[in-house]
Parts: structure tokens; sequence; C-alpha cells
């Protein structure tokens, strides 16, 4: 039985990634920090599980700890490793650089010494990601070849593990590789990343426990996926035989907008918009209703205002290609939370 070490494990991709893997006979070892509430809920369902719960082993450690991680990787020995784990909001990281430095920086080079030092010849798959790209203008759609130029102190920190990765690969001959994923989303995303917090706003307003939703920047173009097809990509990139980098993206863009348009319609709402800029202001095409305005203080100091995927490298080497569309994906998340929300 192959045995993969996932840090990460709570988090949306460590909960779909673990059900993929013991869909394919692992044994999941999972990193998790110690909370004063536990904070195993995506992972729940298989923890409690009787068939699956003995081939989950959780251990405490953190990516700030390096003699934790060392103790846990030496103890495990896995075949695979998959670091999943960051401060991985944006936003967040403006407020909290310095710790989002250590953690989703850092913690990079820690765990990649933690399997060079106890010589546990795994495959190494770092969690990297399409904020490397910034959006500058004239770049997308954006693939292996487009060059980085972070724009917040996350995006900063991510190309710090990004380039140790390459490091270890070309240094020591690790199997080290690189996902450089754009947006992926799902029922599982956490709360205040902007298509959950979307989708349950019009499961919240549709219930009457929300009057309407107010949000940053509307014309910021994302890339946006289903999670569930992007940990099948993570998994391909360390099954291959040689260790290389691959992008990973539906290959569409779009606005923030046209998710909340599609959000609404999918729970039978048409938005109406109005105004411009901090004034604009989306309204229920048929009652008047206010459903959506414009706050500034969802407003980043720097904002990745485009990215726009191109994955021909993974479609062709991987034979990976995302399965759910983007308006399936909109409609799977509103219907989850609708369910969540009583209406
Ligand atoms: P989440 O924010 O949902 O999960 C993050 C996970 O990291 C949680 O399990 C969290 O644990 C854990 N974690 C945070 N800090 C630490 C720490 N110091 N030590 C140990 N564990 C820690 O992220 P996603 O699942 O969405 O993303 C997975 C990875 O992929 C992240 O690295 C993210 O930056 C990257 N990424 C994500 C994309 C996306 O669109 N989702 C796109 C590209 C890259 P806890 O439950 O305790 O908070
Ligand atoms: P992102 O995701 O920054 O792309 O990072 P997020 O959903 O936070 O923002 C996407 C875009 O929406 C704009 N926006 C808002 N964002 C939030 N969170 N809240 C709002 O109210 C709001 N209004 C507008 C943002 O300004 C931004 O332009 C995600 C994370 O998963 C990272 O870890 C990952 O690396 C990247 O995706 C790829």
């Amino acid at each position: 039985m192959k045995k993969a070490l996932l840090t990460g494990i709570t988090g949306q991709d460590g909960a779909y990634l673990t059900e993929f893997l013991l869909d394919r006979d692992y044994e999941v070892h999972g990193i998790v920090r110690r909370h004063s509430t536990p904070c195993t809920d995506r992972i729940d369902h298989i923890l409690n599980n009787p068939e699956l719960k003995d081939r989950v082993i959780l251990h405490y450690g953190d990516l700030t700890d390096a003699s934790s991680l060392s103790n846990i990787v030496g103890r495990v020995r896995p075949d695979e490793v998959y670091n999943l784990a960051a401060q991985s909001h944006v936003g967040v990281s403006f407020e909290v650089p310095e710790y989002t430095a250590l953690a989703t920086g850092v913690g990079g080079i820690r765990l990649l010494e933690a399997i060079r030092q106890n010589e546990v010849p795994c495959r190494y798959y770092q969690a990297s990601t399409s904020e490397l790209f910034g959006g500058l203008p004239g770049t997308a759609p954006q693939s292996e070849k487009t060059p980085f130029y972070p724009k917040s102190p996350y995006g900063a920190a991510k190309l710090y593990a990004y380039w140790v990765t390459v490091n270890y690969r070309e240094a020591y001959g690790m199997f080290a590789a690189n996902g450089i994923l754009f947006n992926h989303e799902s029922p599982r995303r956490g709360e205040t990343f902007v298509t959950r917090k979307i989708t349950i706003a019009v499961a919240k307003i549709l219930a009457g426990l929300q009057d309407h939703l107010s949000l940053g920047n509307l014309d910021a173009k994302r890339d946006w996926g289903f999670a569930g097809d992007y940990v099948e990509g993570m998994w391909l990139i360390l099954q291959q035989d040689k260790p290389q980098d691959y992008v990973l993206a539906t290959n569409e863009t779009h606005t923030v907008r046209e998710f909340c348009e599609l959000a609404f319609a999918a729970a039978g709402m048409k938005l109406r918009w109005e105004g411009s800029g901090v004034d604009e202001k989306g309204y229920d095409a048929e009652t008047g209703k206010l459903l959506v305005d414009v706050d500034p203080k969802f407003f980043r100091p720097a904002e990745v205002e485009l990215l726009w995927g191109d994955s021909t490298k993974a479609e062709k080497e991987l034979g990976w290609k995302r399965k759910v569309d983007f308006p399936s994906l909109v409609k799977m998340m509103v219907d989850a939370d609708r369910k969540t929300y009583g209406k």
C-alpha cells in the first residue's frame, strides 16, 4: 500500500485529495494543527467512516515548526508528499504578511529539508498558484512560460516555495514538482473566498437570513474550476517519469460580476446593475430589492486583475482536462449552500 503525506489535509483541496487517494488504495497521513475546537469538518465523513478511518492517520504538526515536520516525515517515510498547507488568503496576507511568509513560503523549504535530511526517496508536490503571475497586462493566457510578478505577500511567499522546489529538484535530484493551479472552488471552499461568499449569500438572502451581499472589485477576472478535478491533476503530476511543473486551469476567464449573475440566476433571481465603481449596485430585476453593493473595505492594496490559464502542457502530457464547466460549478455551489441554509 502506497503512503501519502499531506499538509493542509483539513483544507478544501486536502479533503478532495484524501478521497481521491483512498479510492486508489493509499494510506493517507495528514498533518494537522492544534485548534481550541476541532477543525476537521471537511474530512469528518472520512474519519467517521468505519471502512476508511484506519487508512487515514493524523499527526500534529505545523509548517512553521521544522522539528515536527522532520519527526513526521522520518516516522511515516511516505512515497508521496503533497504540500497543500498555507495561509492561503491573498487579502489576509496583507494583514499578516510575516506569518504568511513563514508558513506559505519558508514552510516549503522546511518540508523539503525534512525529506532530504531523513533521506526519504519520496515524490514531492508543491501547491503553487496562478498568483505567481500577478496578472500583468499582455501576459494572458498564462502558461508555464509566463514570467512571474506576484502582487501580494501571499504571492511573494508562494514564489519562494516555487523556486526552492525547482532548486531541490536540480540541486539534489529530488522528484519535486510544482502544480501552478488557477482558482478552484467547490462547496467545501473557505467561506471568505469570493465564490463561496457569493453562493452562501445567495442561499441566505433566499432564506431571509441575510439582507444583501457586499463585495470589493467586481471587475477582477479569474479562471475558476472545480477543486475535485484539480486534485487528480496533482496526483498525475507525481506519476510522471520526470518531475516537471504544470499549469492546471480551465482556459476560460470570468469576472466576479459574472459569477454573481450566474449564482443569483441559479436561485431564480436576475440581477440588474446600476452605477459604477464603488457606487455600483445590483438589484433584483423583478422586485427592485438591493442584492449586491460594493464596500471599499474588500479592495486589496494591490490587485491581480486578470488570471486566465493555458493548460495545454498538462492536457498533452498528463492527459488532464477539467470536467466541470463554469456554469455547472456555480450551480453546484449554490445548490449545496441552499441545502445548508434551508431553501
Ligand atoms: P485552504 O485554505 O482551504 O486550506 C489550507 C490548509 O492549510 C488548511 O488545512 C490549514 O489548516 C492548513 N494550514 C494553514 N497554515 C498552516 C500551518 N502553519 N501549518 C500547517 N497547516 C497549515 O486552502 P486550499 O485547500 O484552497 O488550497 C490548498 C493549497 O493550494 C494552498 O497552499 C493554497 O495556497 C494553494 N492554492 C489554492 C488554490 C485554490 O484556488 N484553492 C489555487 C492555487 C493554489 P487549518 O484547517 O488548521 O486552518
Ligand atoms: P484569490 O481568491 O485572491 O484569487 O486567491 P478570492 O476568492 O479571495 O478573490 C478573487 C477575486 O475576487 C475579488 N473580490 C473579493 N475577494 C474576496 N475574497 N472577498 C470579496 O468580498 C471580494 N470582492 C471582490 C478579489 O479582489 C479577487 O480579485 C485564491 C486563493 O485560493 C489562493 O490561495 C490561490 O492561490 C488563488 O486563488 C489562485
